[in-house]
């Protein structure tokens, strides 16, 4: 098989890079190790930037979106019992985000793949990523039982934090960039309408708890956990009790509960590869970085990273300078990096930490007080949550 583009995972970082390049002329086979219901149904990320809205519009990817989307003008922080809202517009000049999930923006773009894009194979593995350092990179995957090879003039790794694309990176070009944390999310969903029309993320003696939602009728929450948590080790009733008690307000605000329908464990780590590009190789979206989800970054970065290639190479197409392409991977980890902080500064901001003292416990209120009374601290988690621009 031979295209100009290879691009390996159809995860949201994959899918959105083949709709872009096919807007623009560009051809690219995807190969996707899963089913298409393993990628429809995967839950992961409810929340999406200004930013991604807008490319998913642009992409011609966002009319469902606009139709069953909640846009939120805000969210609230909770602490000591009070509440505080921060209002996205007023303090960004205008920025919102949209609670639409993954697994929506993966079934619109799987079904433009289908209908109007290039092969999308999926139950295709990547075992191998060969010749990076070539004009003619090659992956070997795995298809209908036999071993093929997809020559192209780019390969771009979309496969995720556990992919293979990674790895054809020669470890002495390579530079990781960790941070893993003393805990993880409990996650769960359940059937009972959500109970604030915002999310809520709350900072508790007890550990963080986040308010969020899939729909009107589809309550999103979480619990802070120690790390190792099994999550059948919690009974329903308990989960909804340590909710209300870090949900816990002065004027009397009560949780609705509901039928749980399912319940994991998020591990939690921030993780950056540098650089995002060896060769013909180029790495994208959770392949080259991951951010704990208190930020709510995940998705929209790997969203980010695309839409600097498709661009990158259309103006290679257009003007025969690959200037841009040969900035990709500095202009992604600009951004990266900006939301790693964003998402460190969140993540250490509203959990406590097993062994954290009393001055920290203050500490932490401290500034959360003071990005709810500063409107310059108040502005600079606005504008980092309704997401940096896409340049
Ligand atoms: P993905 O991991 O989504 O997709 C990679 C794809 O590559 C997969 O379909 C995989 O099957 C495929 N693949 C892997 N190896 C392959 C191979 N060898 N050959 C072919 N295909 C291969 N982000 C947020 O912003 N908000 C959240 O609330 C949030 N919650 C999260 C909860 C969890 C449990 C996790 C793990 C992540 C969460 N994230 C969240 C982050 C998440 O949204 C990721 O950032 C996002 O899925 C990244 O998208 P991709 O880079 O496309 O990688
Ligand atoms: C979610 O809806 O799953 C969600 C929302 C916000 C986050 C993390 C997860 O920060």
């Amino acid at each position: 098989m031979r295209t100009t583009v290879g691009i390996i995972g159809a995860g949201p970082a994959g899918l959105l890079l083949a709709r872009l390049l096919h807007n623009a002329g560009i051809d690219s086979v995807v190969l996707e190790s899963r089913d298409r219901a393993y990628v429809e149904q995967r839950q992961r990320a409810g929340i999406l930037e200004q930013g991604t809205v807008d490319v998913l519009r642009a992409a011609g990817a966002g009319g469902r979106m606009d139709r069953e989307g909640l846009r939120h003008d805000g969210i609230e922080l909770r602490f000591a019992r009070e509440r505080h809202r921060v209002d996205f517009p007023a303090l960004t000049g205008g920025s919102s985000v949209m609670v639409y999930a993954q697994t929506e923006v993966c079934k619109d773009l799987v079904a433009l793949q289908i209908e109007e894009g290039g092969p999308l194979l999926f139950q295709a593995e990547a075992l191998a990523v060969e010749g990076a350092e070539s004009e003619r990179p090659r992956v070997r995957f795995r298809y209908e039982g036999r071993e093929d090879v997809l020559e192209c003039d780019y390969v771009v790794g979309c496969d995720g934090f556990w992919g293979v694309a990674r790895r054809a990176i020669p470890a002495e070009h390579s530079h990781v960039f960790e941070r893993t944390y003393p805990f993880g999310w409990l996650g769960i969903f359940a059937d009972v309408p959500p109970s604030h029309d915002e999310l809520v993320y709350a900072r508790h003696d007890r550990g963080f708890a986040l308010l969020s939602m899939r729909s009107p009728t589809v309550s999103r929450l979480y619990l802070q956990v120690p790390e190792g948590t099994d999550a059948a080790s919690w009974a329903d009733e308990e989960i909804w009790d340590e909710l209300e008690r870090r949900f816990e307000t002065a004027d009397g605000w009560s949780l609705e509960r509901g039928a749980i329908t399912s319940k994991s464990v998020t591990p939690m780590r921030s993780h950056v590869h540098e650089p995002m590009r060896h060769g013909r190789l180029f790495l994208a979206g959770d392949a080259a970085h991951i951010v704990p989800p208190t930020g709510a970054k995940g998705l929209n970065l790997a969203v980010g990273d695309v839409v600097t290639f498709a661009r990158a190479l259309a103006h290679l197409e257009e003007t025969g300078s690959a200037e841009r392409l040969d900035a990709y991977s500095e202009t992604c980890l600009r951004r990266v990096w900006q939301a790693e902080r964003f998402s460190y500064d969140m993540t250490t901001l509203l959990h406590r930490a097993p062994d954290a003292t009393p001055f920290e416990d203050r500490v932490q209120l401290a500034r959360l007080r003071r990005i709810v009374t500063s409107r310059a601290a108040g502005t600079d988690l606005a504008e980092g949550y309704t997401g940096f621009p896409l340049d």
